[in-house]
This record gives C-alpha cells, sequence and structure tokens, in this order.
C-alpha cells in the first residue's frame, strides 16, 4: 500500500504514535509518505520506502494567522496525485481531519477518491476539540472519515458522549517497539544519579498543565520522607519553570534533577525504579506503556484511558486524580524489596500486549478495509 501520514512531527505522543507505525509500515514494505511541517522527530532512521514531504508556509502581510489547514489540503492533494496514495491517515483530528476532507473533495473534482482515516489521540476530543470554537468542524469531519480510530476505549467512549458521532470509531491501542523499550544494563548511569542506592523515580511529559507536574513534586517529596529516593523529570514546556520553583520551595531541588527533551528516553527508563504519571486527562498514556515495556512498574490516576494499560495493584497502582497521599502510599509498597521485583516483571509482561507486532496488523486490516470499502462506492 501506498499510504500518507499526516501529524504534528513533535515529541508529542500523536506525533510518535504516527511516527512509528510509518516506519514500521515501511519496514513492513508499505511505502510511507510523511506529510508535515517538519522532519518528525522520531524520524530518526533511513529506509527506502519513506519519503517525506514538507508543508512549508510562507507568509503574507495580510494574514494575522497564516492558514496552515488550506497550504496541508493543497500539499496533500499534490502527493497523493504525485505519489498514487491509497489512503491518507491523519493523526490529530484538528485540523488534520478537516484538511483532509477538503484534500478528498477537490480530488473527487478530478475522478480521484482518496480516503482517509482520522485517528482520535486525546485532546483533539476531550480538550480542544469540545471547545465551541472547533465543535462543529471536528464532528464533521469526523462523520466525514472513511475510516475513524481512537487509542483507548475510553476515548471511544468520550468522543460518543461528547460529540453527534453518526460514523463508527475502532479502538486500535497505541504500541510499543519492544526492541527499543527494552531495559538496558546501564549500572554506571544508575550509580553517578544514585551514589548512596537511592531509589529513582522518573516523570517524562510535555509539561503541561494536564499531566500535573506538581503532584509528582508532592508524591516524591512524601516518598521521600521513608526512603533514600531521587527524582528525574524528562521532558520540557509551559509548567517547567513553576516546577522548578516548587522543588526549590519544597527545598529538594538537590534530589531533583530536570533533563529537558530526550531523544532516548528509554535509557533513562533503564535506571528507572518507579514511574508516575498522575495526569488530569490521558486518553491512553504512551509514556506510561514505554516505561512499563522497561520493566518499570507505574503511579498513575486513574483517569482516561489509563486502567486500561495500568492494571491496579499489579503492574502498579492507580488512585484518584489529586489525590498524593494515596500515591506516595503506593509508591513505597511498589518499592518495598519485597514487592518490586514482582511489579516490574508484571509491568512487562503488560506491555507485551501492546506490542508492535501485535498492534501492526490491527491498522493494515483496518487500512484494506477501508480502501476497498472506498473502491466499493465510488467505482
Ligand atoms: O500527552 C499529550 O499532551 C500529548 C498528546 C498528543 O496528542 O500528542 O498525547 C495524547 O496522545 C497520546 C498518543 O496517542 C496518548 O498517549 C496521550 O495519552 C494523549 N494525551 C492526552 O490525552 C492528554
Amino acid at each position: 500500500m501506498k499510504i500518507g501520514i499526516v501529524c504534528y512531527p513533535t515529541f508529542g505522543g500523536s506525533g510518535v504514535v504516527a511516527t512509528e507505525l510509518g516506519k514500521a509500515l515501511a519496514e513492513n514494505g508499505h511505502q510511507v509518505h510523511f506529510i508535515t511541517y517538519n522532519q518528525p522527530a522520531r524520524l530518526d532512521f533511513y529506509n527506502q520506502n519513506i519519503f517525506y514531504h514538507e508543508v512549508s508556509i510562507s507568509t503574507y502581510p495580510l494574514f494575522e494567522y497564516t492558514p496552515y489547514e488550506l497550504v496541508l489540503a493543497s500539499k496533500m492533494v499534490d502527493v497523493v496525485k504525485r505519489e498514487g496514495l491509497d489512503l491518507l491517515h491523519v493523526h490529530y483530528a484538528i485540523p488534520h481531519a478537516s484538511a483532509a476532507y477538503m484534500a478528498r473533495q477537490i480530488l473527487l473534482k478530478e475522478n480521484i477518491y482518496i480516503p482517509f482515516i482520522t485517528t482520535l489521540h486525546g485532546t483533539d476530543i476531550t480538550l480542544v476539540g469540545k471547545d465551541a470554537s472547533f465543535e462543529p468542524v471536528v464532528t464533521f469531519s469526523i462523520n466525514e472519515s472513511d475510516g475513524v480510530t481512537a487509542v483507548s476505549e475510553d476515548l471511544k467512549n468520550d468522543t460518543y458522549k461528547l460529540f453527534p458521532i453518526t460514523n463508527q470509531i475502532r479502538v486500535i491501542p497505541n504500541f510499543v517497539d519492544l526492541t527499543r523499550f527494552s531495559r538496558q544494563k546501564k549500572d554506571h548511569f544508575k550509580t553517578a544519579i544514585c551514589p548512596n542506592g537511592e531509589k529513582l523515580l522518573v516523570h517524562i511529559s510535555n509539561f503541561r498543565k494536564v499531566k500535573r507536574i506538581e503532584d509528582v513534586v508532592y508524591v516524591f517529596e512524601k516518598v521521600r520522607q521513608h526512603i533514600k529516593v531521587k527524582l528525574l523529570l524528562v521532558g520540557d514546556g509551559p509548567e517547567r519553570q513553576k516546577i522548578e520553583g516548587l522543588c526549590r520551595d519544597l527545598k529538594i531541588n538537590e534530589d531533583v534533577r530536570f533533563l529537558g527533551k530526550l531523544d532516548a528516553v528509554e535509557e533513562v527508563l533503564s535506571l528507572a525504579d518507579l514511574f508516575l504519571l498522575p495526569s488530569e486527562k490521558e486518553s491512553f498514556g504512551l509514556a506510561a506503556l514505554e516505561a512499563m515495556a522497561c520493566e518499570v512498574p507505574v503511579i498513575s490516576s486513574n483517569t482516561g484511558g489509563l486502567p486500561e494499560i495500568n492494571v491496579n495493584g499489579v503492574t502498579g497502582f492507580l488512585s484518584n486524580v489529586g489525590d498524593i497521599d494515596d500515591m506516595a502510599k503506593n509508591a513505597l509498597i511498589v518499592l518495598d524489596p519485597a514487592n518490586h521485583d514482582r511489579f516490574k516483571q508484571e509491568a512487562l509482561k503488560r506491555a507485551k500486549v501492546f506490542e508492535l507486532k501485535n498492534i501492526l496488523p490491527l491498522y493494515v486490516n483496518y487500512y484494506q478495509e477501508v480502501i476497498e470499502k472506498a473502491k466499493a462506492l465510488v467505482f
């Protein structure tokens, strides 16, 4: 198949999933065309089946806001025609689904029907999409998609709850590549960061409000009252400065390190003893799955799709959003030497359910289904 993938080329979960999916499809012999405004962050290897088409936006003094969606739709039209694509797969509804709809309508005038699949990732539904300023377009473009997937059952249910959706939504969960995300032996690094045998707690995110990073810090501070611990915070974003200030105020800054945006997160995860993800909302929680693949148990909130990955009392624990006392208590249970190995093994076992080789065929079969349906519809 020849597939066009549209995504945000950033470190955010939707871009990561789209890029990893494209890479896996290419390795399985499909031709993959990324259509984005920058080289995707995780597109870090060469494969003869991967092509990159840049959406370059030129500004004009009249435009206070450059109409990116129009440039993207035009680029999709161009790539579909030039490369003879079979399908467009857009990740994150806003504005990719409506741009794909526009491209499909333009191509229809030239007797080309390009089906498109929209994958919903979370905030495109639960935060941004449901806002009245976007809602009609989001509803319309989801209903007009030739196929729709959501990354968890919870996100599917939320989408039906929040929008008048008439289209079928298929759940295809996110996945992890276990050849990359597996625990590596990094004893020298661990000793450098935890010279006195401290346990290492890790959080990785885009440092947005929805991640509740202050809860990570408060949980860490509570655990620190009982056992020797260090905290690594990976990623960057709008909350970082506030969190740095909080660590200073709590006088724990000597035990907390901010690593910024990192490519090789699997190396940090290989040192970790516990992963913290206390988010307000989380449609899936890819970061937690990647941690579990590296044998790191997870303390998380019980929001969104997190209970579909993190099994309470088995791979870690789930608590109500904001219940830092419960999270700290659970962290101590997981880190107890009598329990830790069991939680680590269960985390890996659970991550294997979401292994790339199990999830990739779900996408490939769905692509074929949608392409066949589109052919029957038009010709
Ligand atoms: O977590 C974020 O804020 C980034 C966001 C995105 O769209 O890039 O992540 C969403 O998609 C990820 C991949 O499907 C999911 O693992 C995250 O749970 C989801 N984030 C939220 O729902 C807040």
